[in-house]
């Protein structure tokens, strides 16, 4: 496979963000977003993803949180599709369970072409320190519609908010590294009998 890296720059009114991706990296985010929680979470989808991000954002967070945090997602999405190219040899599928401590989340991804995401998630708190949960949700929107993929995320247990969420983007993270990885049964073919997704 040749080397499986994109960068992706989007500049509107609200945010100027560039977001680089290599799916084949060493696990490490690189950069800021500017919102301290979404960091730890976009750590954890590095960590777990096994992805290198390197992440640059200006964000009107003067006025709040969301649109940063929704471009990021958006960002991100765009920066997945361009590095998983035409999905030949992929697994396509990926899944995982993470827990931490009494929160467990799971999480499916489908690399299918269609957008769609199906969250079910009834967090404990409004915010995480200064950070909305809510937007958790915006996020994971914002990278389906432009990543093109099919998404399920249930939060199964939790009592603790920022566990609730970290379980979620633990998982994400896991279940990216799977769908992306190459199948070696799959031998460069295109993992569905449509012929392209
Ligand atoms: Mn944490």
């Amino acid at each position: 496979m040749s080397a499986r890296i994109a960068t992706v720059s989007r500049d509107t009114n609200e945010t100027q963000i560039s977001v680089s991706v290599n799916l084949d990296g060493e696990g490490r985010l690189a950069g800021q977003s500017g919102v301290p929680f979404l960091d730890h979470m976009l750590d954890q989808i590095a960590r777990h993803g096994m992805i290198d991000l390197d992440i640059n954002a200006q964000g009107d967070l003067h006025i709040d949180d969301h649109h940063t945090v929704e471009d990021l997602g958006i960002t991100l999405g765009q920066a997945f599709a361009d590095a998983v190219g035409d999905k030949r040899g992929i697994y396509r599928y990926g899944h995982a369970y993470v827990p931490l401590d009494e929160a467990l989340s799971r999480v499916v991804v489908d690399f299918s072409g269609r957008p769609g995401l199906y969250m079910n998630a009834d967090f404990t708190r409004d915010t995480i320190g200064h950070f909305e949960t809510q937007l958790v949700a915006e996020f994971f929107q914002g990278f389906v519609n432009h990543a093109r993929v099919t998404l399920h995320i249930d939060n199964l247990k939790g009592l603790n908010a920022h566990h609730q969420v970290e379980t979620i983007f633990k998982a994400f993270g896991r279940a990216l590294r799977m769908a992306v990885s190459e199948d070696p049964r799959m031998a460069g073919q295109m993992p569905s009998t449509k012929g392209s997704l």
